[in-house]
């Protein structure tokens, strides 16, 4: 389906919807927002907003209280979760149920946000058995599902849509770039460890036991370790690029998560230009 389709889909989902579930990658918090679904829901008085940043398993717990705390003083209601280790999944049933006024009885939420952020595992907890189909491949939710978590709630899994904003250096650090779509796989490794250096300087050192000076150094040297070679002997350099692509979409191998401090920096940096 194309990308405008679902796009058409989310929109007419929160249209229905009484609450509206923002599920963010805990690693990227402010990369993974997505500002128009937002302003959607804010918009109607009627309707709750609320942000989730789930897979918390994957960053400190000190830097998610940050981002709870900035997200918080703009005014959104944040709950950390992890779908992996069941943390604060009844919170989040709770904050759903109470959302919204109490002479309403049926409530409808809607879980939206990019792909591969956890929504479908999310709701899956909530139902308290697999009801919506989960997997490591970005874009896996095609179509709506209504699921009945209880009496009274019913809850919608989107499929999630990638935001156009984002670019594709951005896309490929959130995990959400698939190799096989990428029109140079060699390219988008060296992105990815470009993006994740300029965050983290020693995380791929420390995941791959790889000693590096530039992306294109450190791929041939993670080929070489992973015996990516080609018939005559050379380097499959396509091939290593696809995988480490592929386990950072899936596995979450590399400890990265953006910087709370570097966002309120450029946030101000943005309103001082203002
Ligand atoms: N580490 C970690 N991984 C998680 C967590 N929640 C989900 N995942 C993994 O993230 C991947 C995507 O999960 P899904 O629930 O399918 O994500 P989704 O948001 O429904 O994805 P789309 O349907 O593509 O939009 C799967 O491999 C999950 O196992 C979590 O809390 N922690
Ligand atoms: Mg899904």
């Amino acid at each position: 389906m194309p990308k405008d389709d679902y796009d058409t889909m989310v929109r007419k989902m929160i249209k229905g919807s009484d609450v509206v579930v923002e599920v963010l990658d805990a690693r990227f918090p402010s990369l993974s927002r997505s500002g128009r679904y937002e302003r959607m829901v804010q918009r109607d008085p009627t309707k709750r907003l609320l942000i989730v940043m789930n897979k918390v398993d994957l960053v400190p717990d000190h830097v998610v209280n940050k981002w709870k705390g900035i997200f918080g003083r703009e005014g959104f209601k944040v709950i950390p979760t992890s779908a992996r280790e069941r943390l604060s999944t009844s919170v989040l049933r709770n904050t759903i149920l109470s959302a919204v006024k109490d002479d309403m009885f049926y409530i409808t939420a809607c879980f939206i946000g990019l792909p591969n952020t956890g929504k479908s595992s999310l709701i899956n907890i909530l139902k308290g058995r697999s009801s919506a189909p989960v997997a490591p491949i970005p874009g896996f939710t095609k179509a709506l599902q209504a699921l009945r978590i209880t009496t009274r709630l019913k809850i919608y899994d989107t499929p999630g849509v990638v935001s156009k904003r984002l670019t594709m250096a951005q896309q490929i650090l959130l995990g959400i770039a698939k190799p096989e779509k990428l029109s140079d796989p060699v390219k988008g490794a060296w992105s990815l460890v470009q993006s994740i250096d300029e965050i983290n300087p020693n995380a791929i050192k420390k995941a791959y036991e790889i000693e590096y000076e530039s992306p294109p150094e450190f791929l041939e040297k993670f080929a070489e370790k992973r015996h990516k070679r080609k018939k005559g002997g050379d380097l499959d350099l396509d091939t290593a690029a696809r995988v480490l692509l592929t386990e950072h979409n899936n596995k979450a191998r590399i400890a990265v998560w953006e910087d709370p401090e570097d966002y309120l920096k450029k946030k101000k940096e943005k309103e001082e230009n203002v």
